[in-house]
């Protein structure tokens, strides 16, 4: 496996870092085992936890206003491969890229494949992009995609779902994540039940291409870019499409994608009930489809999210929802933020590991809600650092991850070796 970055360089810094670590690991390890916790047990749980990082995430985000690039943005999917990289060899935590089709289309998938297999990573779930236009494109998606009245721009939009089946073949993934912006900006522009008629016509294509072992999972969205109704707007629609297009099909939660205070939590908890939790976009928000880093506003949401995800855990062993990070990161280095937001996920999962189920069951069973809910807090507000940092280490990764990447001269060296890009786009995403 070639490294983007020199081992040395992670080992002479972790060697910096390893007497404090060891001090507030044991005394990390004494707290938890007063509450009869093994730290042994919770590192080895960290060590597992992985989530994927999204192709798009490591090129300077924006807003529909403006965007301002990064120095050294990846200029090709190889060069996003190569920070994907980065971010893996010193997190330990993200082994997997999701691509997006058409802005990640290879032109060999197969040096692709073995590109990112050279660098220790492989391909998570492939996501279709029919919610903007691309050069040379046939029909139009202005009003509508999967939805489009015009059958011939339906068509379009499946053959591209399906192209990217077969890609995602070719890479060695395993699902395809559809999201639709499709919907109405004005009552009365479309018939809304017709538009879900005709997305379910379309996705049945879709499913009827999709390989036995793969999934396809159907993301939500409230709304943007239509702004009066959203076809697959929440997730009773999702559940709903999900049914009916069989097993194979599940529903993917953005944690952006909801209004302000929406119970995400609770709708794991039903989507888990149902068989039908695929996976998660990971990220945080304020307001709407912010795409913040994950844990920056709300980590308790996050934390609560994985709450369910644990205790779902344990009802039904084989639940292995998709994880992934989609974040759009306009005033930070991505590669950085990628690395804090991977550690706030995996936080969560150790945090919600911690909680004392047995304990949690009796307070509820005793109508006791001020215990059930210090239960929660107490292991929400414990400060699981030391198991993180630990679990890196030796998994091989860095103590301090974003430390450890500032001191190599990373960017200094990509920014000499990708020249900026001139004029200002207004991409929204990339
Ligand atoms: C839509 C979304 C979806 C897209 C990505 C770029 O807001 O969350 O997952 O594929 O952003
Ligand atoms: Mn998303
Ligand atoms: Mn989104």
């Amino acid at each position: 496996m070639t490294s983007v970055m020199d081992a040395s360089q992670v080992a002479a810094h972790n060697s910096k870092l390893l007497a404090q670590l060891e001090a507030d690991y044991a005394a990390l390890a004494g707290v938890l085992a007063r509450r009869g916790q093994d730290i042994e047990a919770l590192t080895a749980q960290a060590r597992h936890f992985a989530v994927a990082v999204p192709s798009w995430g490591v090129g300077t985000g924006g807003t529909r206003f403006a965007r301002f690039p990064g120095r050294g943005e990846p200029r090709n999917v190889f060069e996003k491969l190569d920070d994907c990289a980065v971010i893996h060899q010193l997190t330990r935590a993200t082994p997997t890229v999701s691509l997006h089709f058409p802005w990640d289309r290879p032109e060999d998938a197969a040096e692709l494949r073995e590109t990112a297999a050279a660098r220790g990573l492989g391909f998570d779930a492939v996501n279709s992009n029919t919610f903007q236009d691309q050069a040379g494109q046939q029909h139009s998606y202005k009003f509508g995609s999967l939805t489009a009245g015009r059958l011939e721009v339906r068509e379009q939009a499946v053959q591209h779902n399906l192209d990217c089946i077969a890609l995602g073949q070719a890479l060695g993934s395993k699902a395809l994540t559809v999201w639709v912006g499709d919907g109405a900006n004005f009552p009365g522009q479309h018939n809304l039940r017709g538009a879900l008629e005709r997305y379910l016509d379309s996705m049945r294509q879709i499913y009827a291409g999709l390989p036995d072992d793969w999934s396809l999972f159907i993301e939500h969205k409230l709304f943007e870019p239509a702004f009066y109704a959203t076809t697959i707007a929440d997730w009773g629609t999702s559940f709903a499409c999900a049914t009916a297009l069989g097993s194979k099909a599940r529903c993917l939660v953005d944690l952006g994608h909801h209004a302000p205070n929406t119970n995400i939590e609770m709708i794991v908890a039903r989507l888990a009930q149902f068989g039908k939790l695929g996976g998660f976009h990971f990220n945080d928000s304020k307001y709407g489809d912010d795409d913040l880093d994950s844990g920056s506003i709300n980590p308790f949401q996050l934390f609560l999210v994985f709450n369910e995800l644990a205790d779902a855990a344990l009802r039904e062993p084989g639940l292995r929802p998709a994880y992934m990070l989609d974040q759009s990161h306009n005033v930070t280095d991505p590669i950085e933020s990628l690395m804090s937001s991977a550690a706030e996920v995996q936080r969560a999962y150790v945090q919600a590991a911690l909680v004392d189920r047995t304990a949690l069951a009796a307070h509820q069973q005793d109508n006791d809600a001020h215990q059930a809910a210090q239960t929660l807090k107490q292991a929400f507000r414990t400060d699981v650092s030391p198991i993180l940092a630990m679990a890196r280490l030796r998994s091989g990764g860095a103590i301090d991850p974003v430390a450890c990447y500032r001191a190599s001269g990373y960017r200094d060296r990509v920014a000499a070796q990708r020249p900026a890009r001139t004029g200002a786009s207004s991409s929204g995403i990339v």
